[in-house]
């Protein structure tokens, strides 16, 4: 069964994920879920999609699927990880991607609403960018995508307090475009798309790309490659991953020892 619901609605494809019970933890299944849905509403050209939860949600998403990163000594969020392939499809899809959030978003799911192209939000969002709460060695696109939408001193803060940031100042910061009534956030949102048809969709395809290959134009030689992959390696083999992980399927608080 999938665990996404696809509408389609006045010209725009919605895309609902719809695993509450396991707060739309961003398994490997729900990913090519959502990944299927995005390549069969590209196959019919549907230009604009809106990416959100169940309405009510108290939590738009909880982040990766802890239960699925690997356990020590194996890089969690490689190339291939299901979290990674999805936001290079976000990333590449030939049109907007709108998040729609009504809720609490972390970890790699916060990382998934700053790959989106736009995020409408109501009050009740709120955003955590929790990687050091789990000993994870976050990864370098992943930075980027934060370095690139917010002032670093924000993303900073983010990453190394992994609070939630309220809605009100989610907005201060830009994390979101616009905040709305929790009431109108559907038909705000479904009013922004439908502004975005009435436009050049081939214009707004390559500009797209153009914003994606830009945001990327960064060159580090290969020694700095190296380099930090050998950092983060020293991160995912250390007795704190392995406690922080295992701490969070004991359900009790981590005992870090910087080691
Ligand atoms: N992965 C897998 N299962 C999760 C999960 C996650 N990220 N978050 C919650 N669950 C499961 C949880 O184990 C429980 O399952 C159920 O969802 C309800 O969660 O089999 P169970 O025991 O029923 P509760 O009981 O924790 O719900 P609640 O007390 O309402 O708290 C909600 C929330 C979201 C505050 C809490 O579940 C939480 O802190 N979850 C983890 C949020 C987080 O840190 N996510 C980042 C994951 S790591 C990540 O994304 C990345 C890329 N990274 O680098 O670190």
């Amino acid at each position: 069964m999938s665990l996404v619901k696809v509408e389609f609605l006045e010209k725009v494809g919605i895309i609902t994920l719809n695993n509450t019970q396991k707060l739309n933890a961003l398994s490997a299944q729900l990913v090519d879920d959502i990944i299927e849905a995005l390549d069969n509403f590209q196959k019919q050209k549907i230009h604009i999609i809106i990416l959100r939860a169940p309405e009510g949600s108290k939590v738009w998403s909880a982040g990766h699927d802890v239960k699925e990163l690997p356990s020590k000594m194996r890089d969690p969020l490689s190339y291939y990880d299901s979290l990674e392939v999805l936001l290079r499809a976000v990333e590449e899809y030939p049109g907007p991607v709108i998040a729609m959030v009504h809720g609490s978003v972390y970890g790699g799911a916060c990382d998934l609403i700053m790959t989106c192209d736009m995020v409408i939000a109501d009050k009740t969002a709120k955003f955590a960018m929790t990687p050091a709460k789990l000993g994870v060695p976050y990864n370098s696109t992943g930075i980027l995508h934060f370095m690139n939408r917010l002032p670093i001193n924000i993303a900073k803060e983010m990453f190394f307090t992994a609070e939630l940031v309220p809605a009100d100042r989610a907005l201060n910061v830009g994390i979101i475009n616009h905040l709305v009534a929790e009431e109108e956030l559907l038909s705000f949102t479904l009013n922004l798309a439908a502004t975005i048809s009435t436009r050049s969709m081939l214009s707004i395809e390559v500009i797209k790309e153009q914003f994606r290959v830009l945001s990327k134009a960064y060159s580090i030689t290969p020694s700095a490659f190296e380099r930090v992959q050998g950092m983060r390696r020293k991160v995912y083999d250390s007795h704190d991953y392995e406690e922080a992980i295992t701490a969070f399927l004991e359900k009790r608080p981590a005992h870090f020892k910087g080691e």
